[in-house]
């Protein structure tokens, strides 16, 4: 039943395209190849080679090759519902039919393993990669090629031109990263999925979840039942709001969403501060024995895990092992931020414990930036989060010892910031942060003594206190979100305010269609 209604709107649609009924099968573009957010690499546009997708469109993938073969079903996915063309995804060699082929391999070594190129002719729109990713990557870009209108969820009659011509592109850095607190507000799974939605579209390739705090604790271990059972309970949220936690079967299917979009979940488990959830649900972790109180407020820089209890390394130990086992991706973050109910002798003694944990485990250490003050392996990522233009001796010796450095500089990255005193939601401490702001820096010079090539990658956090629902995550991630994007995969030279803004402004159709919820930023000339 279903199915012949979907073949029957196909052919409506197809029949209405063939006698001329609908919008002109040709159609000048609405979005121009420099319109691309982040701005590639290289941009040539061709106008005498505009491509219509039509009812007859397929995509077409090699035989075999079964990551591009996913990222097909996926563009597949994307373009069918405001099309309702059938878009069949094909393995095939050759095609006859005007197609959208993804090929992997045969492409410009420098493009790397996360780049792409992409080719608009008259005949079809080729997108080459070295990998899945990078096939992905070339992906959004083409999405952002059609016209806004394309982000409606039902069919819209309309000619869907691709402008001509070739994009030639790959990332300044290979992390790109967004960071969700759970913590201080539960998010539930379908609102983590959408959000993951929204990074794709901008090439962030990695979400971090920050999954446990003073207010609460939001994935399952089952060798610590109490964490989820007391720590996750209702009212565990700021101001005693909502609460609930990621069962590892939740966990699974975000890891898998997350890899079905090119993206990596990184665990953030804080520790030895940011620790009341845990203490208040175990007494045995306390140094008193005592369990303190669940605590709802805002305060940091209280809790403690008890540093000279050998009780407290069994429950870390139990920890990391549960969630490296859950956890595909490579990194594992222990946060280590504001411990500052830790002596800073106790902090080193701590982390000379549990740092070693980490890799027993298989996984590469993050933490932030105050691990530092500890001797790290080359490996480990410090997350630098005080305001760029920072310095912190810490930081630079763990980059001169071969360390990467992840930057989120809170008074340019922080999304959890106001955009200006007026915004209802947001903190004050770091900002306010406008999209200019957001924008107005480079990642090369954000810390002194961590130049180009000591740089992972830039991370937006979204800190939780102020943030209920998914309207309320968009509205402060958009449009600073793509700002941070550009910043972590565009070429310095490419990097422009004044094209930024022009382009982010055709972006407020797409979000008003999409029904992404955003700040009109008297900065951003919005059509319209
Ligand atoms: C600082 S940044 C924190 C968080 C807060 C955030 C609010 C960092 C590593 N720690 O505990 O939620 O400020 O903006």
């Amino acid at each position: 039943m279903r199915k012949r209604t979907i073949l029957g709107g196909v052919l409506a649609v197809a029949t209405l395209g063939m006698s001329g009924l609908a919008a002109p099968a040709t159609a000048a573009p609405d979005a121009r190849l420099a319109d691309v957010i982040p701005a590639p690499v290289e941009v040539r546009p061709n106008p005498a080679a505009d491509f219509w997708i039509n009812p007859a469109t397929q995509i077409r993938t090699q035989p075999g090759a079964k990551g591009a073969k996913r990222v097909g079903d996926y563009l597949a996915g994307v373009l069918r519902p405001a099309t309702g063309y059938p878009l069949p995804v094909a393995e095939s060699r050759y095609s006859v039919l005007p197609t959208i082929s993804l090929v992997l391999g045969d492409a410009e070594a420098r493009i790397g393993k996360q780049g792409y190129q992409l080719d608009v002719t008259r005949k079809g729109v080729t997108i080459r990669a070295n990998s899945a990713s990078g096939l992905f990557a070339g992906v959004q870009t083409l999405r952002q090629l059609l016209p806004a209108e394309i982000e409606s969820s039902g069919p819209r009659l309309r000619a869907w031109t691709v402008p001509g011509g070739r994009i030639l592109d790959y990332p300044r850095f290979g992390y790109r990263g967004a960071m969700l607190d759970l913590a201080r507000h539960f998010h539930t799974v379908p609102e983590i999925k959408r959000y993951i939605d929204d990074l794709a579209r901008y090439k962030i390739n990695h979400l971090h979840l920050h999954l446990a705090d003073d207010q609460g604790w939001r994935i399952q271990i089952d060798s610590w039942p109490k964490l989820t059972a007391v720590g996750g309970g209702q009212g565990t949220g700021v101001d005693g709001a909502g609460g609930g936690y990621l069962t590892k079967a939740d966990y699974a299917e975000l890891n898998e969403y997350a890899a079905a979009r090119q993206l990596t979940i990184v665990p953030e488990i804080d520790m030895p501060g940011h620790t009341n959830a845990a203490l208040s649900s175990y007494a045995e972790l306390n140094c008193d024995g005592v369990a303190p109180p669940p605590r709802t407020d805002m305060e940091v820089g209280y809790s403690s895990l008890c540093v000279g209890k050998e009780n407290t390394y069994a429950f870390v130990e139990d920890v990391i092992r549960e969630v490296a086992a859950m956890t595909p991706g490579p990194y594992l973050h222990l946060g280590g931020d504001e411990a500052e109910a830790t002596t800073d002798a106790d902090y080193r003694t701590f982390m000379r414990r549990v740092i070693p944990l980490v890799g027993k485990y298989g996984k590469r250490l993050a933490g932030w930036h105050e691990i530092a003050q500890a001797d790290l392996p080359a490996s480990a990522v410090p997350q630098f989060w005080d305001s760029a233009g920072g310095v912190d001796d810490n930081v630079a010796r763990a980059a001169g010892n071969g360390s990467k450095i992840l930057l989120s500089p809170a008074n340019k990255s922080y999304l959890d910031m106001k955009y200006n005193e007026n915004t209802e939601l947001g903190l004050t401490w770091a900002g306010p942060t406008e999209v200019r702001d957001a924008y107005d820096w480079d990642p090369a010079s954000a810390v002194r003594g961590v130049g180009e090539r000591s740089v992972l990658g830039v991370e937006a956090p979204l800190w939780s206190e102020t943030v209920r629902s998914i309207d309320d995550i968009e509205f402060l991630a958009f449009p600073r979100l793509p700002a941070i994007a550009e910043k972590g995969w565009s070429a310095k030279a490419g990097q422009d305010w004044e094209s930024f803004r022009q382009r982010l402004a055709g972006h407020g159709p797409r979000w008003d269609l999409g029904g992404v919820n955003y700040y009109r930023s008297p900065q951003i000339p919005w059509p319209g």
